[in-house]
């Protein structure tokens, strides 16, 4: 500590302009949070009621503006959207006008929550037409994407595309018509996209023309947001107690489905694009970067960095639906609780419980070495009692044989390693379950490596 009560006024102003250099010195030296994921949403949103269009993507931002605790968000555009053949940054700007409403309540339980004013400031309108890119197809949105992506903050930026891809791709080619071969592989480096489905002509453009940037593409996954299942979370009824009464205005706008698809199949919930934000959720179970380990936003394969829908087997049935309706209780649970958040204090509301692992989370065992698992550190800030769940998930690992875990309903479990004949992975989840209203969880995943030329160890 610099002591500036001096008599000496000289050695006064020295040292207040010593503290002046140190604080900016300080300010300079402020990195990002880069446990925070950056992210911009392209909706093709088309209407607030659920009588006309596709409310779909009405749905899925009412439900975003809920996780923005989570993200620094970048961005909110508005693609072009086929029914009507326009763009809806109004749409956009509507629902988070009513987000506004409760956003004091929301910081209540977490002071993340970002203002109003910030997320407006980022609504961006792209182009009224789909498929269109090159000269005269610049946008506000796509300007946007490319100031965004050109930030020295050294974190990549997440496009997640609830309808077509048009505005990141006219970012790409406009980037790629003026700027040196470096710096476009500098900009593709920087940019990762999780579309649902190819919703225009623009996603094989950039799979096929900037095959470097990482892109995953969910064509079926997503329709376990809603199908498939235990379909009472999903319901018409469930939407009405949970989410359009007793939970503010912003949960009174969500739409209730009832069945404006074709096929008048969808009740209640529909939110195909959810997936997208889903997957970039920091509860512990997924990682940005290896969509083959599985999230509450599916699971995907690749050789990389495109990746497509894989499948995981629940029961019976083995589906790429799997891999997101497996989920399905957990995430319909943690949004409950963010609707209580618009409404509740602190005291009356749930809290995600916290994971922890004591012990590594990549570990190297011999064949038989007996492996300890704890989850000694667990805890529920809201200081209710917690549950242990360890769970053996067969798809994202190597090894594809049987594992017994036991305890595996306890703080304390352990397994011993299969005796494989060459190296395997096997992907171990904790699940931490606390025991509030909705009961929420948090996870912890452990990647064993079964390695036969790892030593065994005697304990
Ligand atoms: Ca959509
Ligand atoms: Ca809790």
């Amino acid at each position: 500590m610099i002591d500036l009560k001096c008599n000496c006024p000289i050695m006064s102003i020295i040292l207040s302009a010593l503290l002046a250099l140190l604080m900016c010195a300080a300010a300079s030296a402020q990195v990002p949070d880069e446990t925070r994921t950056r992210v911009i949403v392209s909706t093709d949103i088309s209407t607030l009621v659920a009588t006309e269009g596709e409310p779909d993507d009405t749905e899925s931002m009412v439900r975003f503006l809920l996780y923005t605790n989570e993200f620094d968000v970048e961005g909110l555009i508005a693609s072009h959207a086929n029914y009507k053949s326009r763009v809806n940054p109004d749409y956009i700007r509507a629902l988070v006008n009513l987000y506004g409403q409760v956003r004091d309540n929301l910081a209540l339980h977490d002071p993340r929550y970002p203002t109003a004013q910030y997320l407006l400031d980022r609504v961006k309108a792209g182009y009224p037409t789909r498929n269109r890119i090159g000269i005269g197809f610049d946008t506000e949105a796509s300007d946007w994407i490319i100031s965004v992506v050109d930030n020295p903050d050294p974190r990549p930026v997440w496009f997640i595309a609830w309808g077509g891809t048009r505005e990141v791709a006219q970012a790409l080619w406009r980037v790629q018509t003026t700027r040196s071969a470096a710096e476009l592989k500098a900009f593709r480096n920087k940019i990762r996209i999780y579309a649902i489905a190819d919703q225009d002509s623009t996603p094989p453009w950039i799979r096929t023309n900037h095959p470097s940037v990482f892109y995953i593409t969910n064509y079926y996954a997503f329709r376990g947001m809603y199908r498939d299942g235990d379909t009472s979370l999903v319901t018409p009824a469930w939407v009405d107690t949970n989410i359009r009464f007793g939970h503010g205005p912003l949960g009174a706008v969500y739409p209730n489905y009832k069945g404006g698809d074709p096929w008048g199949q969808v009740k209640g919930i529909k939110e195909g694009d959810t997936p997208s934000f889903l997957y970039l959720i920091p509860n512990g179970l997924g990682s940005l970067e290896n969509p083959s380990w599985g999230s509450w936003g599916g699971r995907f394969l690749g050789a990389g960095p495109q990746f497509f829908d894989t499948k995981d087997t629940v029961g019976s049935d083995t589906s790429e639906r799997a891999t997101t309706y497996r989920w399905r209780l957990a995430f319909q649970s943690s949004f409950r609780a963010r609707l209580d958040w618009c409404v509740m204090p602190p005291d009356q509301a749930n809290h995600e419980p916290v994971a922890e692992v004591h012990g590594e989370l990549t570990q190297t065992v011999a064949p038989t070495q007996m492996v300890q698992l704890s989850a000694v550190g667990s805890y529920d800030p809201d200081g209710g009692d917690v549950t242990y769940n360890w769970d053996y998930y067969p798809e994202p690992g190597s090894y594809e044989g049987p594992l017994s875990i036991k305890h595996s309903d306890k703080k304390h479990a352990m397994f011993v390693a299969p005796n494989v004949l060459a190296p395997q992975t096997i992907h171990i989840i904790l699940t931490v379950t606390d025991s509030g209203q909705p009961a929420l969880r948090s996870y912890k995943r452990i990647i064993v490596t079964v390695d036969p030329n790892a030593p065994l160890i005697e304990d």
